[in-house]
């Protein structure tokens, strides 16, 4: 098994994240996907909608940029790539060019991916982990999921997307720990301002902390 340059095995699929001791947000009775930005009219996908489109699975592993990586990790879910060609693509607005997707969760995290990371093969939006529907640890009721990129691309509990014809300000960009924007891992771009071998340390410090608060907010689960 390798790992890209960095990244050390964990225990396990941990539950992490910016959302620290927090719970995971409520799952709607009927969840849905808004999808607005950059196009002729914003569109609301529900869980019906998606099931219109062809299902993927994808065995892949995950990799947080503090670290750690979890490995072997069964999805299900929708080609992200798949959504794009056929429900957004036809409502850009003319003339306009997409260069960046905004992805929100409904606990308010977001991530913002450059489009053509967005749309490479192995990009997800899964409801299923391990041939069960997802936990409010992983993500429930729907995520991203994007194995080529580190962890914090990978929005959980996705309610929007937004389309951006430029690079929209990041909120953590005037942070020292601000991640990269591409995020790729096996460039180990970990940091925005810094590469990613000289934060190693910093980052890997962090694990425990991080691990143990959003332990202390997670949901029983059969995993
Ligand atoms: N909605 C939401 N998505 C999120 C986060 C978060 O705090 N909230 N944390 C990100 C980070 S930093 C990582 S490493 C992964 C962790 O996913 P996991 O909890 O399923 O292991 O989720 C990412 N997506
Ligand atoms: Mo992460």
């Amino acid at each position: 098994m390798t790992l890209p340059p960095g990244q050390r095995a964990a225990e396990g699929f941990p539950r992490f994240g910016t959302h620290l001791h927090h719970p995971p947000p409520a799952v709607p009775a009927d969840p849905v996907i808004e999808i607005g930005g950059a196009l002729t009219e914003s569109i609301t996908l529900s869980l019906e909608d998606l099931a219109q489109l062809p299902r993927q699975e994808r065995k892949a592993d995950f990799h947080c940029v503090a670290g750690w990586s979890a490995t072997d990790l069964l999805w299900e879910g929708t080609s992200f790539e798949v959504l794009y060609r056929t429900r957004v693509e036809p409502l850009i607005e003319p003339g306009a060019s997409i260069s960046h997707v905004v992805f929100e969760g409904l606990d308010g995290f977001k991530s913002i991916v450059v489009l053509e990371d967005a749309l490479a093969e192995d990009v997800l939006i899964a409801d299923r982990l391990e041939g069960r529907p997802l936990d409010g640890n992983h993500g429930a009721p729907l995520r991203l999921v994007s194995p080529s990129q580190y962890g914090f691309i990978s929005t959980k509990h996705l309610c929007h997307i937004e389309f951006h014809t430029s690079e929209p300000p990041a909120a953590d960009r005037l942070s020292p720990i601000s991640g990269h924007p591409r995020a790729r891992v096996w460039h180990e771009e970990r940091n925005r301002y810094l590469p990613g071998r000289i934060v190693r340390p910093v980052y890997h410090w962090l694990v425990a902390p991080i691990r143990a608060l959003s332990a202390r907010g997670s949901v029983k689960s059969p995993l």
